[in-house]
């Protein structure tokens, strides 16, 4: 069902279509189609596409920027509709999200903080290139439990290490939880750093926040 418009949504990515990708996000919630099915089974598959693609050098940045532009567009169309599915009745807990120092990915770190939000967490978004002592600053200021960081190169993902070091240091865990995820984020790694969770996408991310502050 629905395998047309999601090749249509995918392919308006590729081509950084962005009103195309936004009215294809528009007509989605006119037919009723669940927001993350339309995010997961269709822009994401061509935002991954164009990925591979820049990977292999078949693509280049123009293009890639385009994608994220198109990607990012779409996806803000579709954010009040994730958190209309919330069913949030209790406040869960405050989650201070952003991604790390040298990186500028927000779509992933975005939905993720959207989906937490509808899950009934407090979220307060940082945005992207952020240092660690202003991502534990405002952990402390808000007395969030969890902090959550995202990170999509294999060069600034160290720097979730570097927030989690300078925790330690502190003594602020394990008071502060702290969550990990991006693409090149895998279980090992998360372990290795001693992040106190990780997960490979946003619903995963809800179902990790709330178990790390006891509410699953
Ligand atoms: Co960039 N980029 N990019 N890019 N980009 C990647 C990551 C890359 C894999 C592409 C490739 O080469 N195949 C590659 C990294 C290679 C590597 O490190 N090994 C890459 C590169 C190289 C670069 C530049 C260096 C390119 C250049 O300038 N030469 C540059 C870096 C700039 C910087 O950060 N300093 C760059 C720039 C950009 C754009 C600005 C053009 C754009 C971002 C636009 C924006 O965010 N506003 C962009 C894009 C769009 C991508 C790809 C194509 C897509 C990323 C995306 O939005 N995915 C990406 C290739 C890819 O990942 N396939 C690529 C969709 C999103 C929904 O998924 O972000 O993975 P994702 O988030 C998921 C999960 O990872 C998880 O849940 C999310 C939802 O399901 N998750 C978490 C994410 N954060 C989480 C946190 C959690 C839990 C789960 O807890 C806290």
């Amino acid at each position: 069902m629905h395998e047309e418009l999601y090749k249509q949504m995918a392919q308006s990515i590729i081509d950084g279509e962005k009103e195309t990708a936004v009215e294809l996000a528009q007509k989605s919630i006119e037919l009723g189609i669940p927001p993350l099915d339309a995010i997961t089974n269709g822009f994401v598959v061509g935002v991954n596409y164009i990925g591979d693609l820049f990977g292999k050098g078949e693509a280049f940045l123009p293009e890639l920027v385009m994608a994220g532009e198109a990607m990012k567009a779409a996806v803000a169309v579709l954010e009040p509709e994730l958190l209309k599915l919330g069913e949030a009745r209790e406040m869960m807990g405050r989650v201070v999200l952003a991604t790390v120092e040298g990186d500028i990915h927000e779509i992933g770190k975005t939905l993720v903080g959207t989906m937490l939000s509808a899950a009934g967490f407090e979220v307060t978004d940082l945005g992207v290139d952020q240092p660690a002592e202003k991502i534990i600053g405002k952990a402390l200021e808000i007395d969030a439990q969890i902090i959550g960081l995202s990170a999509l190169l294999t060069t600034t993902m160290v720097r979730q290490r570097e927030v989690i070091e300078e925790l330690d240091k502190e003594g602020l865990r394990p008071r502060i939880k702290v969550m990990v995820g991006g693409a090149p984020i895998t279980r090992e790694w998360a372990e290795k750093i001693k992040a106190d969770g990780t997960s490979e996408d946003a619903v995963g991310a809800v179902q990790l926040a709330k178990k790390l502050v006891g509410k699953e």
